[in-house]
């Protein structure tokens, strides 16, 4: 591997320190442990690069001086400006500092030229957090990571917590240098082992929250609503219930006094079969509010997931839609959640599709803390095999105006992401979706921020001093890869069509007649789903305007959603000007071709690369031109049988 040991580098190789490492370096801190961290990568890339760092009270010259402010950035801010030769970096405590630190090392020589006037850096979102699906046991059917593509996971091996936490060091300083504050170490569905972590093996959790710690990362559990049950035996788990607030107030006192700061739970509830308040006839404000007010003594946060829905629907009768399902159990809560609990919600009302409206229930609730789940982990887009970037389908997410005025990324109290990263060399399975994980980060900082600049951050860090051509290759590879992946499976924003269970491939009927609620309706007329108010279920209903009357009718709604929120005809002309069964033809066999020409582009770029990374992806390259093959000729084939309607342009499709 590259110039880290036996895993990649990824975006902090040395040569990235390249242009700090070679100064006059003054830090003035206090001691601590993000301060430390600070000092120590200024030390190591001096060392490395023949400049020198001094701590404290020296007089003299120096190119670059980090130490305390004046003023007021946040907890987390650091102000940047450049003077008379020297740089300087202020922060009101060591995690400003940490982030100024990597700014600059973003910035590389450009740190350190010219005047640069005063300017303030503060994160948008107070939580930046990644949601670990790691299991501490194997689990039977999920394994190590739910949902993961990247190997086991870097925290837990063999039923324990990893004696050797080297690698989680690593890891969380790659998560600081991209702004990332939280981790949740644990699955959101709670098994038996896992949910000992938070009674009799905290001591577990403890020793991995001392390492992230120096990263300015603070350490959050999933926890199982059935704890006082299944952990404290009890009769009962109801949230209004005496004893078994007094148990969740005794577990939470002691969690503190193994990490002091530790950052709070993240509980499914009521979900796909996890326990939950609905059992005691209470509400999700009830549930969320029990632990938070266990975790509010001590400053820490509830994160209770909104993701409930009736997972055994009667597919037959359409009067139901699983969209519907969020907005319709937590809107009448606004207001009822304490002050320290946020309700998480994926962004979009199904289930990280490639395609999703963004849910209707963010910024439906101004009297609660949202924060915006989205799954960097590739459960639906194409699991860490195919390539697909997407820093473009985020940004999309953060800069939606759910009533026209303020965005999403602004409304919200926090960003969380699903991780996609485990204990494989690379990190992410496939070597390109590291740009995932970075760009997430850089993302929760500044929502507003240009996915194709953080792409570009990324490529420089990543492959420092490059030239231009891998730059360019890159972009052609990553830019459209996440439209190219829509293109050749489920169209129109009508979701899934994957095979069940793992979700990996096409299946177009696979869950069309289960209990799920994802479902397309094809026949032979037409496909999609009514989700209009006049017609429909009632979706599009619960969105405010401008949406609710754009997202109505066929005739407003933008066409890569047009049958997530309506059935149409297959001869349906969409403002493409091309016909419903024309576009599904038409970008099953662009999405290939743009495929195949990605991996021409990253077989040209092998004398840029790094040798093993080059070939990992291009091993992966293999399997996604199969699959994304499979996928266009399953997908043409169904429809061309279901409709009748040949492909215009006389393509062989079976
Ligand atoms: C779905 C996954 C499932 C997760 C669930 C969740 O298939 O493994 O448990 O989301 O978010 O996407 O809880």
């Amino acid at each position: 591997m590259t110039d880290s040991g036996d895993f990649d580098a990824a975006w902090l190789p040395s040569a990235a320190f390249r242009a700090v490492g070679g100064r006059r370096v003054l830090m003035r801190a206090g001691a601590g442990p993000p301060a430390d961290t600070v000092h120590r990568e200024l030390a190591d890339a001096c060392e490395r690069f023949g400049g020198r760092v001094v701590r404290d009270g020296v007089d003299g010259d120096f190119d670059l001086v980090l130490g305390p402010t004046g003023d007021d950035p946040g907890d987390e801010g650091f102000t940047l400006e450049r003077r008379a030769g020297t740089t300087t970096v202020t922060a009101s405590g060591g995690r400003g500092l940490l982030y100024g630190l990597f700014h600059v090392v973003r910035l590389g020589e450009d740190a350190f030229r010219g005047e640069r006037a005063r300017e303030v850096h503060r994160p948008a979102l107070a939580s930046r957090m990644l949601d670990h699906w790691d299991n501490v046991a194997v689990h039977p059917v999920m394994g190590q990571v739910e949902r993961g593509y990247a190997g086991g996971s870097l925290f837990w091996a063999d039923g324990r917590a990893r004696g050797d936490l080297e690698r989680v060091r690593a890891y969380g300083r790659l998560l600081a240098a991209c702004g990332i504050n939280a981790v949740a170490l644990n699955n959101v569905n709670v098994h038996e082992t896992e949910a000992r972590l938070l009674t009799d093996r905290i001591g577990e959790v403890a020793a991995i929250a001392d390492v992230l710690r120096p990263y300015g990362i603070r350490t959050h559990l999933s926890v199982t609503f059935a704890a006082p049950m299944v952990l404290g035996g009890l009769p009962t788990a109801d949230p209004l219930d005496g004893a078994v607030r007094a148990w969740w107030a005794e577990a939470t006192r002691r969690v503190y006094e193994e990490i002091g700061d530790f950052g709070g739970y993240v509980v499914k509830a009521d979900s796909e079969g996890r326990p939950g308040p609905f059992a005691y006839g209470r509400s999700h404000a009830d549930g969320a509010n029990l632990l938070a007010a266990a975790l509010e003594p001590y400053g820490g946060t509830v994160h209770w997931r909104a993701f409930v829905y009736d997972h055994h629907q009667d597919w037959r009768d359409r009067s139901t839609d699983r969209a519907r399902a969020a907005y319709d159990h937590f809107t009448p809560l606004d207001g009822e959640f304490a002050p320290n609990a946020v309700l998480q919600v994926k962004h979009g009302p199904m289930d990280f599709q490639v395609r999703e409206p963004v849910s209707p229930l963010i910024g439906a609730m101004p009297r609660t803390r949202v924060a915006v789940e989205v799954q960097a982990t590739q459960e639906y887009t194409g699991q860490q095999r195919h390539v697909c970037w997407l820093g473009p389908m985020w940004s999309e997410v953060l800069r939606f105006r759910p009533d026209g005025g303020v965005s999403t990324g602004r409304l919200a109290d926090g960003l969380v992401a699903v991780s996609n990263a485990g204990d494989d060399p690379f990190w992410t399975g496939h070597p390109l979706a590291q740009a995932n994980l970075y760009a997430f980060g850089r993302l929760a900082w500044d929502p507003a921020a240009d996915p194709r600049a953080v792409l570009d951050e990324w490529i420089a860090l990543t492959h420092p001093g490059a030239p231009a051509r891998l730059a360019d290759g890159l972009h052609a590879v990553l830019d459209g890869s996440w439209r190219t992946y829509e293109k050749y499976t489920a169209p129109l924003g009508v979701g899934f069509m994957v095979q069940p269970g793992h979700h990996y491939g096409p299946s177009v009927d696979g869950y069309e007649y289960s209990p799920w609620g994802t479902y397309h309706f094809a026949d032979r007329d037409g496909v999609g789903v009514d989700r209009s108010t006049a017609t429909g279920t009632g979706y599009a209903g619960q969105y405010a305007e401008p949406w609710a009357g754009v997202y109505e009718s066929p005739d407003t709604c933008p066409d890569e959603l047009l049958l997530f929120f309506h059935h149409v005809p297959y001869g349906h002309v969409l403002h493409s000007g091309r016909t419903v069964i024309q576009h599904i033809y038409d970008t099953h066999f662009e999405g290939v071709e743009e495929a195949e020409e990605a991996r021409r582009v990253w077989a040209g770029l092998a004398d840029l690369v790094e040798p093993a990374r080059h070939a990992r992806v291009a091993e992966r390259f293999e399997e996604q031109l199969r699959s994304a093959r499979e996928w266009r000729d399953q997908v043409n084939s169904y429809f061309l049988r279901k409709s009748g309607v040949p492909d215009a342009r006389g393509r062989t499709v079976h």
